[in-house]
């Protein structure tokens, strides 16, 4: 059994759509951010920057792993799923691009232009400007390939999948995007990711673009 230690955030979903897709049993145990209990010394010992999320293997020897992008490669190498061999080469740069570029910076965005607007016309700018970049390099990656890696669903759009379900924050306009919509329609239709969306609020619903 594996005990996910998450809070309802892009990263955190990246996880229990994994787990929902690879069909593995597991619970869930809720870091309450807004309440600093990222910070307690005990989820500490599993998380060294206080951050979620974590797993917990207790199939194999109570391994805990952190790091988003290091658990899917982890839930996969264990699963067998979405990171076939042959393409692992271009997983492993999407889902590093992912992990170094697309998250961090679209969180940004969600700092200056969801959380805190008119505190920093820097800051906006910057962050709405790569966000629409980002919008703009995934859609020209999806015209020409079904998914980010090629051809098969892989860990690289379980990664980046639910910073995009994020879109209505963005204000970038999804439906401008058509590739990016049609890759993002195609896997929000599928019934494991709709579970694993929906793992702490079983009322939210995708947003649609
Ligand atoms: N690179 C990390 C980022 C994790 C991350 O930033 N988690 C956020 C929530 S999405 C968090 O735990 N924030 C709490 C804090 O910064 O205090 C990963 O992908 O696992």
């Amino acid at each position: 059994m594996i005990e996910l230690f998450s809070a309802d955030t892009p990263n955190g979903k990246k996880i229990s759509i994994m787990l929902e897709e690879i069909g593995f049993d597991y619970k869930v145990t809720k870091v309450n951010l807004s309440n600093g209990e990222q910070f307690n010394p005990d989820f500490r010992k599993i998380s060294p920057f206080s951050k979620i999320p974590v797993i917990v293997d207790h199939a194999n020897e109570k391994e805990a792993i952190f790091e988003s992008g290091a658990i899917l490669i982890y839930l996969a190498e264990k699963s067998n799923k979405f990171y076939d061999l042959k393409d692992r080469l271009k997983i492993n740069q999407w889902l590093m691009a992912q992990m170094g570029y697309v998250g961090p910076m679209i969180g940004q965005h969600h700092q200056f232009h969801h959380y805190n607007p008119g505190k920093s016309e820097f800051g906006e700018e910057r962050y709405f400007k790569i966000a629409k970049s980002i919008y703009k390099d995934l859609d020209e990656r999806l015209e020409k390939s079904k998914y980010l890696a090629g051809e098969n669903y892989s860990i690289a759009d379980i990664a980046t999948w639910p910073w995009i379900a994020r879109h209505q924050w963005h204000d970038v306009g999804l439906k401008d995007y058509k590739s990016l919509t049609k890759w993002y329609l195609d896997i929000a239709s599928r019934e494991k990711v709709i579970k694993g969306y929906s793992f702490m609020d079983k009322e939210s619903k995708i947003p649609l673009p």
